[in-house]
């Protein structure tokens, strides 16, 4: 059966079918892949029966895996996967009374390191038959779209982006002096220059940012807040409706993506990150 890539009727996405990736990836759909990706930002591989190694290998044709820093998310077989499962956090309580599901306010993965991973990959090993959507946020459209004057105002300003914010919206809120200190620290451009197409996407991250470098609080929430509201708006996005055994690739560099915690069946995803460089 022949490679059929079509694009989700969202401003992100393409699905891809008629891949079988066990077999061996040619040259020329390596390239469409490469494509579909860099203009449409998120890649949904369908119907994928593929071993961890695998998915491992196939990884590979799209980046550098990098060891997963949350140790405790990370599969005891390999650190190169994570497992993103409720099951994981049986001992950490969501706002629901049930597992926390990870990752439910918008965000853009490890943004508080220094290089943040350039794309995000999950295999749906096991999903439930209603619910568990991943959202997604195009921030090249949602820079586009703002009013030219806040464009101005944000325009060569850096955000300070630390696991341990103080702008935290969902989990822990409190950390030890000797946590925030150690936490890693990532200041980056709000205006992000994508290394790859040159497009331009505003760089944010509602729960792990602490504010605007060299501003006070007060100024730096306002800001954010602005730029928050005026980036997460539906048109923007695409929810993803997961099928078993989707593979699910993302461009960290141009969306946003966020779980959502609507579901009462298993749900059991491995993912793998791609190494990143310093946002520009
Ligand atoms: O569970 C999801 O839908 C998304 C999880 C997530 O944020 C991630 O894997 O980075
Ligand atoms: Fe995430």
């Amino acid at each position: 059966m022949a490679v059929h890539i079509r694009p989700f009727d969202a401003p992100i996405g393409v699905e891809v079918s008629g891949l079988d990736l066990n077999d061996p990836l040619g040259p020329d759909t390596v390239s469409e892949l490469t494509d579909a990706f860099l203009d449409r930002h998120v890649l949904c591989i369908r119907d994928q029966d593929i071993s961890m190694s695998r998915f491992l290998e196939i990884a590979t044709v799209f980046g550098t895996p990098q060891v997963q820093k949350v140790k405790y998310y990370a599969h005891p077989d390999t650190n190169l996967i994570s497992v993103v499962s409720p099951e994981v956090n049986r001992d950490r309580e969501g706002s629901n009374g049930k597992p926390l599901v990870r990752g439910t306010t918008f965000h853009t993965d490890h943004s508080y390191w220094p290089k943040p991973c350039k794309a995000t990959m999950l295999h749906g090993v096991q999903v439930p038959s209603k619910g568990g959507e991943t959202r997604f946020c195009n921030m090249h459209r949602a820079y586009d779209d703002l009013p030219k004057e806040l464009r101005n105002r944000i325009n060569g300003l850096c955000g300070i982006h630390r696991i341990t914010a103080r702008r935290q919206k969902t989990g822990r809120i409190t950390y030890s002096k000797q946590e925030y200190d150690a936490g890693p620290t990532g200041i980056h451009p709000l205006v992000r220059t994508h290394d790859e197409t040159g497009r331009k996407a505003v760089y944010i991250n509602p729960n792990r940012m602490d504010g605007i470098e060299g501003w006070n609080n007060q100024d730096s929430d306002a800001l954010l807040d602005e730029l928050d509201h005026a980036c997460i708006r539906p048109e923007f996005q695409y929810h993803h409706i997961w099928r078993t055994n989707d593979i699910l690739i993302w461009d960290n560099r141009s969306v946003m993506h966020a779980a959502t915690d609507n579901f009462n069946e298993p749900r059991r995803l491995h993912r793998i990150l791609l190494k990143g460089t310093k946002p520009i």
